[in-house]
Protein backbone atom coordinates (compact mmCIF):
# COMPACT_ATOMS: atom_id res chain seq x y z
CA UNK A 1 0.00 0.00 0.00
CA UNK A 2 1.35 3.26 -1.00
CA UNK A 3 0.71 4.94 2.64
CA UNK A 4 3.11 2.43 3.90
CA UNK A 5 5.61 3.14 1.24
CA UNK A 6 5.92 6.75 2.37
CA UNK A 7 7.36 5.55 5.45
CA UNK A 8 9.49 2.71 4.76
CA UNK A 9 10.67 4.35 1.86
CA UNK A 10 12.31 7.13 2.68
CA UNK A 11 13.00 10.06 -0.02
CA UNK A 12 15.89 11.66 1.44
CA UNK A 13 17.81 14.62 -0.12
CA UNK A 14 20.54 12.76 -0.79
CA UNK A 15 19.04 9.87 -2.85
CA UNK A 16 16.96 12.27 -3.97
CA UNK A 17 20.00 14.47 -5.66
CA UNK A 18 21.72 11.15 -6.79
CA UNK A 19 18.48 10.01 -8.47
CA UNK A 20 18.44 13.82 -10.58
CA UNK A 21 21.79 13.35 -10.61
CA UNK A 22 22.05 9.86 -12.91
CA UNK A 23 20.03 11.51 -15.64
CA UNK A 24 23.05 13.42 -16.60
CA UNK A 25 25.85 11.08 -17.23
CA UNK A 26 28.17 13.54 -17.34
CA UNK A 27 27.89 14.10 -13.82
CA UNK A 28 30.55 12.50 -11.68
CA UNK A 29 28.72 13.23 -7.85
CA UNK A 30 30.47 16.49 -7.44
CA UNK A 31 27.16 18.30 -6.97
CA UNK A 32 25.92 15.82 -4.37
CA UNK A 33 28.61 15.50 -2.71
CA UNK A 34 28.75 19.94 -2.25
CA UNK A 35 24.73 19.39 -1.08
CA UNK A 36 25.33 17.23 1.46
CA UNK A 37 28.37 19.64 3.02
CA UNK A 38 25.64 22.31 2.65
CA UNK A 39 23.02 20.12 4.56
CA UNK A 40 25.32 19.30 7.23
CA UNK A 41 26.07 22.98 7.66
CA UNK A 42 21.78 23.88 7.80
CA UNK A 43 21.65 20.96 10.39
CA UNK A 44 24.62 22.44 12.32
CA UNK A 45 23.16 26.02 12.12
CA UNK A 46 19.85 23.97 12.75
CA UNK A 47 21.15 22.92 15.97
CA UNK A 48 22.09 25.79 17.39
CA UNK A 49 19.78 28.05 16.57
CA UNK A 50 16.81 25.58 18.46
CA UNK A 51 19.87 25.50 21.29
CA UNK A 52 20.15 29.16 21.90
CA UNK A 53 17.25 30.14 23.71
CA UNK A 54 18.20 27.51 26.11
CA UNK A 55 21.54 29.14 25.84
CA UNK A 56 20.39 32.49 27.07
CA UNK A 57 18.38 31.35 29.75
CA UNK A 58 21.00 28.96 31.63
CA UNK A 59 23.22 31.80 31.43
CA UNK A 60 25.99 31.04 28.77
CA UNK A 61 25.41 32.99 25.43
CA UNK A 62 27.58 36.40 25.41
CA UNK A 63 29.20 35.09 28.45
CA UNK A 64 32.45 32.92 28.40
CA UNK A 65 32.44 29.55 28.13
CA UNK A 66 34.08 26.06 30.17
CA UNK A 67 37.45 26.98 27.64
CA UNK A 68 37.34 30.71 28.36
CA UNK A 69 35.91 31.46 25.28
CA UNK A 70 33.35 34.30 23.99
CA UNK A 71 30.26 32.46 22.72
CA UNK A 72 29.80 33.37 19.17
CA UNK A 73 27.18 35.08 18.29
CA UNK A 74 24.38 32.83 16.05
CA UNK A 75 25.09 34.56 12.80
CA UNK A 76 28.95 34.73 13.19
CA UNK A 77 29.24 30.96 13.99
CA UNK A 78 27.11 29.86 11.03
CA UNK A 79 28.90 31.90 9.15
CA UNK A 80 32.28 30.09 10.02
CA UNK A 81 30.20 26.75 10.06
CA UNK A 82 29.33 27.26 6.48
CA UNK A 83 32.58 28.86 5.11
CA UNK A 84 34.88 25.08 6.18
CA UNK A 85 31.91 22.93 5.63
CA UNK A 86 32.25 24.15 1.80
CA UNK A 87 35.89 24.73 1.82
CA UNK A 88 36.36 20.86 3.47
CA UNK A 89 33.93 19.64 0.25
CA UNK A 90 36.76 20.44 -1.91
CA UNK A 91 34.53 21.25 -4.43
CA UNK A 92 34.06 25.17 -4.39
CA UNK A 93 36.57 28.04 -5.57
CA UNK A 94 34.83 31.23 -4.72
CA UNK A 95 32.62 31.67 -1.58
CA UNK A 96 30.48 35.19 -0.89
CA UNK A 97 29.28 35.30 2.40
CA UNK A 98 27.00 38.55 3.95
CA UNK A 99 28.83 38.62 6.67
CA UNK A 100 32.30 39.18 4.63
CA UNK A 101 32.95 41.69 3.07
CA UNK A 102 35.48 40.54 0.65
CA UNK A 103 34.93 36.81 -0.90
CA UNK A 104 36.73 33.65 0.02
CA UNK A 105 39.10 32.31 -2.76
CA UNK A 106 39.47 28.94 -1.98
CA UNK A 107 43.14 27.71 -1.79
CA UNK A 108 44.16 25.82 -5.05
CA UNK A 109 44.51 21.94 -3.54
CA UNK A 110 41.15 22.29 -2.20
CA UNK A 111 39.54 23.47 -5.17
CA UNK A 112 36.44 22.32 -6.83
CA UNK A 113 34.47 23.44 -9.82
CA UNK A 114 31.42 25.48 -8.08
CA UNK A 115 31.25 29.03 -6.69
CA UNK A 116 28.61 29.24 -3.56
CA UNK A 117 26.88 32.47 -2.32
CA UNK A 118 25.25 32.30 0.80
CA UNK A 119 23.61 34.00 3.79
CA UNK A 120 24.76 32.19 6.45
CA UNK A 121 21.92 33.48 8.60
CA UNK A 122 19.42 36.09 7.45
CA UNK A 123 16.24 37.99 9.52
CA UNK A 124 19.05 38.91 12.28
CA UNK A 125 16.22 41.10 13.84
CA UNK A 126 14.39 37.85 14.55
CA UNK A 127 17.13 35.93 16.49
CA UNK A 128 16.55 36.96 19.38
CA UNK A 129 12.60 36.45 19.44
CA UNK A 130 12.89 33.08 18.67
CA UNK A 131 11.16 33.81 15.22
CA UNK A 132 11.86 31.79 11.85
CA UNK A 133 15.11 32.77 10.36
CA UNK A 134 16.97 31.11 7.61
CA UNK A 135 20.20 30.53 5.10
CA UNK A 136 20.02 31.31 1.55
CA UNK A 137 22.05 30.25 -0.96
CA UNK A 138 22.93 30.04 -4.58
CA UNK A 139 25.55 28.35 -6.76
CA UNK A 140 27.76 28.90 -10.05
CA UNK A 141 29.96 27.28 -11.70
CA UNK A 142 33.44 28.40 -12.16
CA UNK A 143 34.80 29.50 -15.21
CA UNK A 144 38.06 28.14 -15.29
CA UNK A 145 39.09 26.25 -11.78
CA UNK A 146 42.61 26.90 -12.59
CA UNK A 147 42.48 30.36 -12.47
CA UNK A 148 38.97 31.65 -10.26
CA UNK A 149 37.49 35.00 -10.68
CA UNK A 150 35.02 37.59 -8.90
CA UNK A 151 33.47 37.41 -12.55
CA UNK A 152 32.61 34.16 -11.69
CA UNK A 153 30.28 34.99 -8.71
CA UNK A 154 28.96 38.78 -10.70
CA UNK A 155 26.94 36.85 -13.06
CA UNK A 156 23.17 37.22 -13.56
CA UNK A 157 20.89 34.94 -11.83
CA UNK A 158 19.79 32.64 -14.50
CA UNK A 159 23.45 31.47 -14.63
CA UNK A 160 22.98 29.86 -10.90
CA UNK A 161 22.49 26.27 -11.55
CA UNK A 162 20.93 25.76 -8.04
CA UNK A 163 19.27 27.65 -5.03
CA UNK A 164 17.78 27.02 -2.05
CA UNK A 165 17.22 28.13 1.78
CA UNK A 166 16.87 26.35 4.95
CA UNK A 167 14.08 27.55 7.27
CA UNK A 168 14.90 27.15 11.02
CA UNK A 169 11.23 27.82 12.26
CA UNK A 170 8.79 25.07 13.70
CA UNK A 171 10.09 22.57 11.86
CA UNK A 172 13.42 22.71 9.70
CA UNK A 173 12.98 22.76 5.81
CA UNK A 174 15.16 22.41 3.11
CA UNK A 175 13.81 23.85 -0.55
CA UNK A 176 16.54 23.37 -2.96
CA UNK A 177 16.19 23.92 -7.11
CA UNK A 178 18.45 22.58 -9.66
CA UNK A 179 16.46 23.96 -12.37
CA UNK A 180 14.10 21.39 -12.62
CA UNK A 181 11.38 22.34 -10.89
CA UNK A 182 11.34 22.94 -6.42
CA UNK A 183 11.16 20.59 -4.29
CA UNK A 184 10.72 20.77 0.19
CA UNK A 185 12.31 18.49 2.21
CA UNK A 186 11.94 18.67 6.03
CA UNK A 187 14.83 17.46 8.96
CA UNK A 188 13.49 14.23 10.67
CA UNK A 189 15.27 15.06 13.64
CA UNK A 190 15.05 11.73 14.92
CA UNK A 191 17.02 10.57 11.84
CA UNK A 192 19.05 13.39 11.15
CA UNK A 193 17.86 13.45 7.65
CA UNK A 194 16.24 15.73 5.11
CA UNK A 195 12.79 13.54 4.05
CA UNK A 196 11.02 14.63 0.96
CA UNK A 197 8.01 16.15 1.86
CA UNK A 198 6.78 18.92 -0.61
CA UNK A 199 7.83 17.18 -3.86
CA UNK A 200 7.40 19.35 -7.02
CA UNK A 201 6.29 22.93 -5.42
CA UNK A 202 4.30 25.11 -7.69
CA UNK A 203 2.96 28.30 -6.36
CA UNK A 204 -0.67 29.08 -7.16
CA UNK A 205 -0.92 31.63 -10.38
CA UNK A 206 -2.53 33.87 -8.31
CA UNK A 207 -2.58 34.64 -3.88
CA UNK A 208 -4.70 36.15 -1.43
CA UNK A 209 -1.21 37.42 0.62
CA UNK A 210 0.61 40.34 0.46
CA UNK A 211 3.42 41.14 2.26
CA UNK A 212 5.50 44.39 2.85
CA UNK A 213 7.49 46.58 5.47
CA UNK A 214 4.28 48.87 5.58
CA UNK A 215 6.41 51.11 7.98
CA UNK A 216 8.48 52.44 5.07
CA UNK A 217 5.45 53.69 2.76
CA UNK A 218 5.85 57.31 3.28
CA UNK A 219 9.04 56.88 1.25
CA UNK A 220 7.48 54.35 -1.84
CA UNK A 221 7.80 55.23 -5.44
CA UNK A 222 4.30 55.76 -6.74
CA UNK A 223 3.74 51.85 -8.43
CA UNK A 224 4.40 50.72 -4.90
CA UNK A 225 2.26 52.46 -3.26
CA UNK A 226 -0.37 51.99 -5.79
CA UNK A 227 -0.10 48.67 -6.21
CA UNK A 228 -0.08 47.90 -2.13
CA UNK A 229 -3.25 50.81 -1.57
CA UNK A 230 -4.97 48.34 -4.13
CA UNK A 231 -4.35 45.25 -2.34
CA UNK A 232 -6.50 47.22 0.36
CA UNK A 233 -9.00 48.45 -1.83
CA UNK A 234 -9.39 46.60 -4.89
CA UNK A 235 -11.37 47.90 -7.31
CA UNK A 236 -12.61 45.05 -9.30
CA UNK A 237 -14.86 43.98 -6.79
CA UNK A 238 -12.50 40.88 -5.09
CA UNK A 239 -11.83 40.37 -2.00
CA UNK A 240 -9.12 43.19 -0.20
CA UNK A 241 -5.58 40.69 0.28
CA UNK A 242 -4.32 39.36 3.87
CA UNK A 243 -1.24 41.72 5.18
CA UNK A 244 1.53 39.05 6.51
CA UNK A 245 4.97 40.29 7.11
CA UNK A 246 7.80 38.42 9.55
CA UNK A 247 10.70 40.15 8.70
CA UNK A 248 12.68 37.06 7.74
CA UNK A 249 13.11 36.95 3.74
CA UNK A 250 13.37 32.94 4.27
CA UNK A 251 9.69 32.55 6.20
CA UNK A 252 7.90 35.29 4.41
CA UNK A 253 9.04 33.96 0.99
CA UNK A 254 8.47 30.13 2.03
CA UNK A 255 4.62 31.44 3.11
CA UNK A 256 4.78 33.25 -0.63
CA UNK A 257 5.43 29.95 -2.18
CA UNK A 258 3.31 27.39 -0.37
CA UNK A 259 0.22 29.60 -0.48
CA UNK A 260 0.69 32.20 -3.13
CA UNK A 261 0.27 36.07 -2.61
CA UNK A 262 3.44 38.68 -3.37
CA UNK A 263 6.63 39.50 -1.22
CA UNK A 264 7.94 42.93 -2.11
CA UNK A 265 10.98 44.77 -0.75
CA UNK A 266 10.63 47.87 -2.72
CA UNK A 267 13.00 50.94 -3.51
CA UNK A 268 12.64 53.99 -1.33
CA UNK A 269 13.70 57.32 -1.21
CA UNK A 270 15.63 56.50 1.78
CA UNK A 271 17.17 53.39 -0.04
CA UNK A 272 16.98 53.81 -3.97
CA UNK A 273 18.23 50.33 -4.08
CA UNK A 274 16.17 48.54 -1.14
CA UNK A 275 17.50 46.58 0.64
CA UNK A 276 18.25 42.88 -0.27
CA UNK A 277 21.15 41.79 -1.82
CA UNK A 278 21.64 40.86 -5.08
CA UNK A 279 23.76 37.68 -5.07
CA UNK A 280 22.56 35.79 -1.96
CA UNK A 281 18.84 37.01 -1.29
CA UNK A 282 17.31 38.22 -4.44
CA UNK A 283 18.64 35.90 -7.15
CA UNK A 284 18.20 32.55 -5.01
CA UNK A 285 14.65 33.41 -4.08
CA UNK A 286 13.99 34.18 -7.96
CA UNK A 287 14.90 31.38 -9.23
CA UNK A 288 13.21 29.14 -6.76
CA UNK A 289 9.93 31.31 -7.99
CA UNK A 290 10.20 31.10 -11.71
CA UNK A 291 11.41 27.66 -11.45
CA UNK A 292 7.75 27.13 -9.19
CA UNK A 293 6.08 28.79 -11.87
CA UNK A 294 5.73 32.53 -10.36
CA UNK A 295 7.76 35.52 -11.41
CA UNK A 296 10.14 38.10 -9.57
CA UNK A 297 10.98 41.12 -11.14
CA UNK A 298 12.99 44.79 -10.20
CA UNK A 299 10.57 47.53 -10.78
CA UNK A 300 12.70 47.50 -14.32
CA UNK A 301 13.18 44.24 -15.59
CA UNK A 302 13.34 40.73 -14.80
CA UNK A 303 15.21 39.92 -11.60
CA UNK A 304 17.28 37.11 -12.86
CA UNK A 305 18.86 39.35 -15.92
CA UNK A 306 20.46 41.76 -13.57
CA UNK A 307 24.01 41.72 -13.92
CA UNK A 308 25.28 42.17 -10.53
CA UNK A 309 28.69 44.81 -10.68
CA UNK A 310 29.29 44.55 -6.38
CA UNK A 311 29.44 41.59 -4.50
CA UNK A 312 27.29 42.83 -1.82
CA UNK A 313 24.91 44.53 -4.55
CA UNK A 314 20.96 45.65 -3.38
CA UNK A 315 17.98 45.80 -5.88
CA UNK A 316 14.35 45.84 -4.77
CA UNK A 317 12.46 43.12 -5.73
CA UNK A 318 8.72 41.85 -6.43
CA UNK A 319 8.13 38.58 -6.36
CA UNK A 320 5.26 35.38 -6.17
CA UNK A 321 2.48 34.20 -7.62
CA UNK A 322 2.27 34.81 -11.31
CA UNK A 323 -0.59 37.01 -11.63
CA UNK A 324 0.20 39.13 -8.56
CA UNK A 325 3.89 40.10 -9.86
CA UNK A 326 2.47 40.33 -13.62
CA UNK A 327 0.03 43.44 -11.72
CA UNK A 328 3.14 44.93 -10.69
CA UNK A 329 4.95 44.87 -13.29
CA UNK A 330 2.13 46.70 -15.69
CA UNK A 331 2.69 49.51 -13.06
CA UNK A 332 6.20 49.79 -13.36
CA UNK A 333 5.56 49.95 -16.60
CA UNK A 334 2.95 52.49 -17.50
CA UNK A 335 5.16 54.90 -15.14
CA UNK A 336 8.37 54.15 -17.25
P1 LIG B 1 19.47 41.05 7.58
O1 LIG B 1 20.45 40.51 6.57
O2 LIG B 1 20.03 42.14 8.43
O3 LIG B 1 18.86 39.94 8.38
O4 LIG B 1 18.32 41.76 6.72
C1 LIG B 1 17.61 41.01 5.80
C2 LIG B 1 16.19 40.91 6.24
C3 LIG B 1 15.35 40.01 5.39
O5 LIG B 1 15.33 38.71 5.92
C4 LIG B 1 14.01 40.65 5.47
O6 LIG B 1 13.24 40.37 4.31
C5 LIG B 1 14.31 42.10 5.57
O7 LIG B 1 15.61 42.18 6.12
C6 LIG B 1 13.39 42.85 6.48
O8 LIG B 1 13.78 44.19 6.50
P2 LIG B 1 12.95 45.30 7.28
O9 LIG B 1 13.21 45.08 8.73
O10 LIG B 1 13.51 46.59 6.75
O11 LIG B 1 11.51 45.14 6.91
MG1 LIG C 1 20.52 38.97 5.10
Amino acid sequence: HSADAHRTDLMTITRFVLNEQSKHPESRGDFTILLSHIVLACKFVCSSVNKAGLAKLIGLAGETNVQGEEQKKLDVLSNEVFIKALISSGRTSILVSEEDEEATFVEPSLRGKYCVVFDPLDGSSNIDCGVSIGTIFGIYMVNDVNEPTLEDVLQPGKNMLAAGYCMYGSSCTFVLTTGSGVNGFTLDPSLGEFILTHPDIKIPKKGKIYSVNEGNAKNWDGPTAFYVERCKFPKDGSSPKSLRYIGSMVADVHRTLLYGGIFLYPADKKSPNGKLRVLYEVFPMSFLMEQAGGQAFTGKQRALDLIPKKLHERSPIFLGSYDDVEEIKALYAAEA
